[in-house]
């Protein structure tokens, strides 16, 4: 007897419908025609989704289960335990949460261990690259700093900033006083989400999402902007300010995107995943004369290390390393045949590469302990040893270079100019030290709003496509655009983050403001921990007019998320007062009540309201009216 055969999907019809981006549809021909699947071949396998997932109506949060809730009101309306779809919904929503601040926190305590080692000459592998901002940082926390040694104040610091992860007491964690604004932590206090401990947090929101535990929807979302708010001003500050000590706070710097980057006649590194203890160390030990002359040996020209994913761009705003591409080109970067490695360390790194690698010479170097993946060459990073392994790293990269096969190399040809870097520090720099030549431009309305652009690629959006047409559509219409991650790849690709281009792009308003302050209209902020830097500016800007944030014509957009960080990114903006566009559909549709609280009565409590839209070009108009709406109440 023959049953069904499940059919791996071999073809993507329309590649002219998958990205916008050439070197996908050009990769995506490669990959088929040599037998290899991507993650939209893997998508469609995945066809029909799960509805109940979709809707975040199941729950497999004990052994009873799994339940899952009717939607249309046939079957069951409560699992085994009684919990609702409210409750079910609202559960696996700040599971999310818990999920990407917890990357986020572990990657803020990373830096801030390696910080509090080099204060203690524990490690010599790193050193205080910027003493200017450390000593910035010790101020707003209060570190005395007059007469002192560096490295005292680096040890102070780094304590502080270290408590906060793991304390006790009920108290607001140190930085997340030090960087909110008040008007923000007086509202916090009020609703009851101040975060404690980073680590804390987590763990709380575990546990009352626990059978048994927390089933008031409201207080589970609560709990969740609880911990998004740790992340925001806590996790992601840490790690976003610590790394600025350590490798340098961004300048303006220019370099190139995308897989145009990859060189034919060199050894090609890939560095992906996020945290720059790695990629630094990977990039320095890749411009030792001894390992180029090794490379050249083998019959390469040197050594070309390219970014991929935020730890490029780590590496790109600091140090103007060239950037691959953003996370949907991970396993395409591997299909040039052009790479020897890619080495990655946390986040955002699809199993699959082990796959497409092993399709070609390409050594999928892992470093991390909690990120093994099956099938790959693992080389233990830590710290106190990374000069010795990022060496090591290059050298096995190196010695695969004789082993790629020649016929099979196909680099696109596409890369773009770009410029990164755009730090606060940096921007208050530019604009002469004070933000005042930008709240002037805001008022005339030269520049009608700021809208934040964060996140991810997602198969199930057109990849690239939505960044690219709100980006577009925002600065035609006066609206500055910032942002970070995947987003500020998308737009370097499509030449947005060339300002004398965007500028041509860009509405009479902006244009001015380019013309006199020199200030591009598309502005690319860092990674996706560097959504800190957002919130500090928003801070600064909403102290200097004297309002609250939630009164800026300010918004921020998700287009393309995928990951569990930009849902703990988004509800942090929202804690911040600013609504927030996601272009995916969220898995909340489930209960009316989550729905509700998220994307109406969030206001009401002076948070903002989550706006769903998959389409780039409503999204933009709904941002637009918002921006508008917002002005008129400020009276400008
Ligand atoms: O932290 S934007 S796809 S790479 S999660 Fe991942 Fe999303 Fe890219 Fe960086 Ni951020
Ligand atoms: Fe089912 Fe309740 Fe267990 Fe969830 S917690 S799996 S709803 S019994």
């Amino acid at each position: 007897m023959k049953g069904p055969v499940y059919e791996r999907p071999r073809t993507i019809e329309n590649k002219e419908e998958v990205s916008i981006d050439p070197t996908v549809r050009q990769l995506l021909e490669k990959a088929e025609a040599e037998g290899i699947e991507t993650a939209w071949h893997r998508l469609l396998a995945q066809q029909p989704q799960c509805g109940f997932g979709l809707l975040g109506i199941c729950c497999r949060n004990c052994l009873m289960g799994p339940c899952r809730i009717d939607p249309f009101g046939y079957g069951p309306q409560r699992g085994v335990c009684g919990a609702t779809a409210d409750t079910i919904v609202a559960r696996n929503f700040i599971r999310m949460i818990a999920g990407g601040a917890a990357a986020h926190i572990d990657h803020g305590r990373e830096i801030a261990l390696v910080l509090y080692e080099v204060a203690t000459g524990k490690n010599k592998y790193y050193k205080i690259a910027d003493e200017k901002k450390l000593i910035a940082i010790a101020q707003r926390l209060g570190v005395p700093t007059e007469g002192r040694d560096i490295m005292e104040i680096a040890k102070d610091v780094a304590e502080i900033a270290l408590r906060d992860f793991g304390k006790q007491d009920d108290e607001v964690p140190a930085f997340v006083k030090a960087y909110a604004t008040k008007r923000r932590l007086e509202l916090w206090k009020k609703l009851g989400v101040l975060p404690r401990a980073y680590d804390r947090e987590v763990t709380e929101v575990m546990h009352r999402t626990h059978m048994g535990v927390d089933a008031d929807p409201l207080n589970l979302l609560l709990g969740g902007i609880k911990l998004a708010i740790a992340d925001g001003w806590g996790g992601s500050m840490v790690a976003t300010e610590f790394s600025d000590v350590l490798f340098g706070t961004p300048k303006p710097i220019k370099s190139v995107v995308n897989l145009g980057v990859l060189k034919e006649d060199y050894v090609n590194i890939i560095v992906h995943g996020h945290i720059p203890l790695l990629s630094a160390k990977v990039v320095e030990a890749a411009r030792d004369p001894e390992l180029v002359k090794l490379a050249q040996d083998l019959g390469a020209k040197g050594i070309n290390v390219v970014g991929m994913c935020c730890t490029g761009i780590e590496v790109l705003q600091r140090l103007g390393v060239p950037m691959a591409g953003n996370m949907l080109q991970q396993e395409l970067a591997i299909v040039t045949g052009a790479v020897e490695a890619t080495v990655v360390d946390v986040q955002c790194i699809m199993p699959a590469l082990a796959n497409v690698a092993r399709c070609y010479h390409t050594k999928l170097i892992t470093t991390i302990p909690i990120a093994k993946i099956p099938g790959s060459v693992y080389i233990e990073f830590t710290p106190e040893k990374a000069d010795e392994v990022a060496r090591e790293i290059v050298r096995i990269a190196v010695e695969n270079f004789p082993n790629r096969a020649k016929e099979r190399v196909m680099i696109p040809k596409e890369k773009m100019e770009l410029w990164a870097g755009f730090s606060v520090e940096a921007l208050l720099e530019h604009l002469g030290g004070t933000l005042d030549p930008f709240l002037e431009a805001v008022k005339r309305g030269d520049i009608r709003g700021v809208v934040g652009i964060v996140g991810c690629n997602n198969p199930k959006v057109k990849h690239d496509y939505s960044h690219v047409t709100i980006t577009k559509e925002l600065i035609k219409n006066d609206v500055l655009v910032v942002g970070t991650g995947c987003w500020a790849t998308a737009a370097g690709k499509a030449g947005l983050l060339i300002p004398e281009k965007a500028a041509e792009m860009a509405g009479p308003g902006l244009r001015k403001v380019y013309e006199e302050l020199k200030l591009p209209p598309v502005i690319h902020m860092g990674s996706c921990v560097d959504n800190s830097r957002i919130l500090v500016l928003l801070g600064a800007v909403a102290d200097a007019l004297g309002v609250d944030i939630n009164q800026l014509p300010v918004v921020g957009s998700a287009p393309e998320a995928y990951s569990e960080k930009a849902v703990s990114i988004g509800t942090y903006f929202l804690a911040a007062g600013v609504d927030v566009h996601i272009g995916v559909i969220p898995p909340i549709y489930g209960s009316d009540v989550v729905t509700n609280i998220l994307t109406k009565e969030a206001e009401k409590y002076g948070l903002g309201r989550l706006i769903i839209e998959t389409d780039p070009h409503a999204a933009a108009k709904i941002m637009l009216d918002i921006i508008d709406e917002k002005r008129k109440k400020l009276g400008i």
